[in-house]
């Protein structure tokens, strides 16, 4: 079964030697289980060396790795490429700022044999994330909070770290806005199961953080179109 790791990516020359460091640990787990992975990485024109250390580490990596540069901006839009990318049947996205833990990847894999979506959850036993500010912790309660108006009942849906079968969005038409693909999966996926398995979210170590008020309109306007879309499709 093939598998591609898709990480979006935006000025993460810091992170990145820690993160692969952290994916070339896994690898043989992964090529255990019966899976060939590939790593996908979209960059949206960084400009502190991200592609040319992305373009180093393939030379020498396990994996295969692949770097599509693009000259656009948007993290929702960088995903959906990703799945373009690939001929993986299992496709697993994740932040490259260590915030999710490659080591979680093996057990996401294991569950993909018997769920459409796998989502690794800090708000369940076993889980957690490292001490935010408060009023970060609050921003993130709020919109996890508005999220059941979309009747969406698990548990972190507004992670950026996930698992799906391609079959989940294959001709289904995305609509990305801002930051959260997931959301947009959820409502609009074609999935029978899914599960949560627990983790604990890193905060970022290296690098500048991307999220900015611009992201938070994004967002409730994604909120929206999503309500919208499920009002139109009730009716027809
Ligand atoms: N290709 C692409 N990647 C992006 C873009 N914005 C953010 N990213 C990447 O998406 C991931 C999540 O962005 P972060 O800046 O970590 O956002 P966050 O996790 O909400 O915030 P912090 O962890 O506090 O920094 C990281 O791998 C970023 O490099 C974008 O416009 N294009
Ligand atoms: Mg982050």
């Amino acid at each position: 079964m093939k598998l591609a790791i898709i990480i979006p990516t935006l000025n993460e020359r810091g992170s990145l030697p820690l993160l692969f460091n952290e994916m070339d640990q896994i690898y043989q787990n992964i090529k255990d289980k019966g899976f060939e992975p590939e790593i996908i990485i979209i960059d949206d024109n960084s400009n502190d060396g991200t592609q040319q250390f992305v373009e180093e580490y393939s030379h020498n990596s396990p994996y295969k790795t692949k770097l599509i540069e693009r000259k656009e901006r948007g993290l929702a839009t960088a995903v959906i490429r990703g799945f373009t990318e690939t001929e993986a049947d299992v496709l697993c996205v994740m932040d490259a700022d260590l915030s999710h833990p490659p080591a979680l990847i093996p057990k996401l894999i294991e569950n993909s044999k018997s769920f459409d979506i796998v989502l690794p959850c800090r708000n369940m036993i076993g889980g957690g994330a490292e001490e935010w500010p408060i009023h970060r912790k609050l921003t993130s309660m709020f919109a996890t909070s508005l999220v059941k108006l979309l009747g969406i009942t698990v548990r972190d849906p507004m992670s950026g770290f996930f698992l799906i079968h391609k079959k989940v969005i294959e001709d289904v038409k995305l609509n990305p806005i801002g930051y959260k693909i997931l959301l947009e999966i959820l409502v609009k996926g074609k999935y029978k199961n899914y599960i949560e398995v627990p983790y604990i979210f890193r905060n970022r170590a290296v690098g500048n953080s991307k999220m900015s008020g611009k992201i938070i309109g994004q967002y409730l306007k994604h909120l929206w179109e999503l309500k919208k879309w499920q009002k139109q499709k009730t009716r027809t």
